[in-house]
């Protein structure tokens, strides 16, 4: 078969999953434009999406599997080196250790079928239950709170485009002129209330923004579900009909009064009322929120108290209006449903469900027993690494924690202590650099596949070009793992249409049902949003909006949470007096593995900096443009001064994309939600001054 000149896919980056046209454009080389078609980005891309081809040819790709050597070097190797040393060890540490000694952390960029599969070889051809992965970083707050209130977890359930039509968007801890730039399209007619400690471009464009100190968008959300009670602005029909719980969420909102939440965020009055005003009379209003206001301890009683507000105003399930969370990663959705998360099996179903691993195992060939049970989220399992009774080998696929983890610092330290260390990726990160053996990959425009982006549709990524010699597909890698492993032929195919047959089988019946989705569908140019159940006759059509007819719960009702503000698990003291937290540039992705590669995007965005208020600027003795030391107990990051006259003086912020002496998540607290395991990303405890060596 020869290769097209030309196919419709999607940016590789974030769960907007922007739909592009890529071409050939000479010999090796792709162009990328916007596919006007679809109806998510509308002809729209933002500077990642655009510089994405860089990423194929950077000067340091991976092109051959690495085993370090005997002189502590990482040297070339065969594929059957690199596979037999892997497999060779891990069978040895298993048999010394058990199966839980060998750990599997995941990405939410895998693909479908990646995710998958990842998720089955580890339960099965290591028999392991340590596997979790970067979403738990990013999606698990939202999830756990929107499974808790709506009895199902999709980011946004309805598509983006509904919400183009929407008269008001309450966005808390978002910030998508820079993290989803064409999202912006679908928000320009709305009146934007935007909720950050920062005033970021999104704020810059919004009706009214709300500054609050880090970490108390809980006691903001409290408040405003006081105004919107005390001033009889609740929708008493639908709470009625479609809702439980609400006395007790009253009862505490009733004690969050507008002065006391002014005291408690640094948010006026007026603006708190104005907030509610606006959302309560809008004909169409959605509810949004971000990692802003997820990523902290108490990041699902935050999510929470932001649907509690949304149900009081009666938004969720009607069309035209609801509450969603913006999904991060390119598939943060797919990936955790299909199961890289601990807790999770395919669908959606939970690992600690008699009849979920009777299904699942059905369909995997192997008896429920064989299954083993949920283990530990990301940071706890990462923290266990090479510890006593810990695991001794983790492999990572599309995950860069020695950058992304929180107290990044530690996490280092528990990687170097591992006795084995695999990486799979297609550029050498910070991660590829501490591995033993490292497989490199194939990337998005060189391989075939799905994703289900942040609304829980499912698109096709599709090849343009072939990978380069010596690169395999991660899917090929568990292969040849699984079959050095023991495992019996066939169990892990390496076609990605093959795999995704095969996950529409171990899917089917679960919340996240893919069952009715197909390739062909795809390719025709059907828009499927999950649950998609297969059934006789007439093909389902997919579920572009959820809840319309009642929420999944078993009595169709949604559930108030009942929460309570509190402080975040570290708060400023006379050591550590500034609030710093962190968060996203426009032009670098996550750890910056991929974006720090290509020129276009350094020139904009190239060096770790730190974003000071003025005044604390001069408390300091900082100088705008020279660099500062940033530190707190866990450990200290060097960056450049940016004065910004707009910020809070209490606050600092810090862009996590950057490596080195300048990672953001050397500072960051590993305190974790109880509820989700979500790190506190957002807010610790800092010092910051001069600085006068430059590492
Ligand atoms: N350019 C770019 N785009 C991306 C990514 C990227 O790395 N770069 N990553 C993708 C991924 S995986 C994700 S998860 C999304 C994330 O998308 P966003 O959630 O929009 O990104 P963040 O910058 O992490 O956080 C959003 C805002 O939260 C604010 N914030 C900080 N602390 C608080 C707080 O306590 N309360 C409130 N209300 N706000 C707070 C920050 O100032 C920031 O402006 O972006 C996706 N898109
Ligand atoms: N301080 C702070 N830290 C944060 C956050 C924050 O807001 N503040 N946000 C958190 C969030 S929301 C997220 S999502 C994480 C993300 O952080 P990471 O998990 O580090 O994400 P990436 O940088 O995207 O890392 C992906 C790696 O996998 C590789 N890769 C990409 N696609 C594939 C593939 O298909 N196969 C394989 N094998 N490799 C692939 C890439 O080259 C890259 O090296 O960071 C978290 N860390
Ligand atoms: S918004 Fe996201 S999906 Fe769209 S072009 Fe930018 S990075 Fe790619
Ligand atoms: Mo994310």
């Amino acid at each position: 078969m020869s290769d097209p000149d030309e196919v419709r896919t999607h940016c590789p980056y974030c769960a907007l999953q922007c739909g592009t046209v890529l071409a050939r454009k000479g010999e090796d080389r792709v162009s990328v434009r916007p596919d006007d078609a679809f109806p998510v980005n509308q002809g729209g891309l933002c500077r990642k999406g655009w510089t994405a081809p860089a990423v194929l040819e950077v000067h340091d790709r991976l092109r051959t599997p690495l085993v370090r050597a005997a002189n502590g070097d990482l040297a070339p190797a065969s594929w059957d080196t690199a596979l037999d040393t892997v497999a060779e060890r891990l069978l040895r540490i298993r048999a010394d250790h058990g199966p839980d000694a060998v750990a599997v952390f995941g990405g939410g960029g895998l693909t479908n079928e990646k995710a998958y599969l990842l998720g089955k070889f580890a339960r099965l051809a290591l028999g392991t239950r340590n596997i979790d992965y970067n979403g738990r970083f990013c999606m698990a707050s939202a999830a756990a709170a929107g499974r808790a209130a709506f009895g199902v977890d999709r980011g946004l359930p309805f598509p983006v485009a509904d919400v183009g039509r929407a008269d008001v968007v309450l966005l808390a801890g978002a910030n998508p002129a820079e993290t989803m730039p064409p999202l912006m399209r679908h928000l320009e007619h709305p009146d934007l209330v935007v909720i950050d400690p920062r005033r970021t471009p999104t704020a810059r464009a919004a009706a009214l923004h709300l500054q609050p100190s880090p970490g108390t968008d809980l006691a903001l959300a409290l408040g405003l579900l006081h105004i919107a009670v005390v001033d009889g602005l609740i929708d008493a029909d639908y709470l009625r009909a479609r809702t439980t719980g609400f006395d007790a969420a009253r009862q505490t909102a009733l004690s969050w009064w507008p002065e006391r939440v002014e005291q408690v965020t640094g948010v006026p009055v007026p603006a708190q009322r104005e907030a509610v005003r606006r959302l309560a009379s809008a004909r169409r209003a959605y509810v949004l929120t971000g990692r802003g206001a997820e990523q902290h301890s108490k990041g699902t009683d935050t999510v929470g108290a932001f649907i509690n507000l949304a149900l009081v105003l009666g938004l969720p399930g009607r069309e035209g209006s609801g509450y969603g969370t913006l999904t991060g990663q390119g598939n943060g959705q797919g990936g955790r449903e299909l199961g890289q998360k601990s807790d999770q099996l395919p669908g959606s179903r939970s690992i600690t469900d008699p009849r979920a691993r009777t299904e699942v195992a059905e369909v995997w060939g192997v008896s429920a027993d064989a299954l083993p049970g949920a283990g530990p989220s990301a940071y706890e399992l990462l923290d266990s690494l090479g510890a006593p009774g810990g695991p001794r080998a983790l492999l990572v696929f599309g995950s860069n924690p020695v950058v992304s983890a929180p107290h990044a610092g530690n996490v280092a330290e528990r990687l170097a202590a591992l006795d084995l260390l695999v990486v799979a990726d297609f550029v050498p990160s910070e991660t590829v650099a501490l591995a033993d053996v490292v497989f490199p990959v194939t990337q998005w425009a060189e391989e075939e596949g799905t994703l289900t982006n942040l609304e829980g549709r499912v698109v096709r990524r599709r090849a343009l070009v072939p990978p380069p010699p010596g690169v395999r597909s991660d899917l090929e890698v568990l292969g040849g793992l699984a079959a050095r492993l023991g495992e019996p032929a066939g169990r892990y195919p390496s076609r990605p249409s093959a795999v995704f047959e095969e996950l529409r089988r171990a899917t089917r019946g679960g919340r996240a049902d893919y069952s009715g989705v197909t390739y062909a569908r795809l390719d025709a140019g059907e828009a499927l949003h999950w649950p998609c159940p297969e059934r006789p006759g007439e093909p389902h059509p997919g579920t572009p909006r959820l809840f319309l007819d009642g929420f999944a719960h078993s009595d169709g009702r949604a559930r108030f949470a009942d929460v309570e503000h509190r402080p975040a698990a570290e708060t400023p003291d006379s050591a550590f007096p500034l609030l710093a937290t962190t968060g996203r540039v426009l032009a670098q992705y996550q750890s910056g593995a991929q974006t720090r590669r290509v020129p276009e995007l350094n020139d904009a965005a190239g060096e770790m900096y730190v974003e000071v208020h003025p005044d604390t600027m001069r408390r300091s003795g900082l100088t705008d443009g020279a660099l500062a030391r940033v530190t707190s107990v866990r450990g200290s990051t060097v960056a450049r001064v940016r004065a910004v006259a707009d910020m809070r003086p209490d606050t600092v912020f810090l862009p996590f994309h950057f490596a080195g002496s300048g990672r953001a998540n050397l500072l960051t607290n590993p305190a974790l939600d109880p509820r989700s395991k979500m790190p506190e990303f957002k807010v610790c405890a800092v010092r910051i001054e001069p600085c006068r060596t430059a590492s």
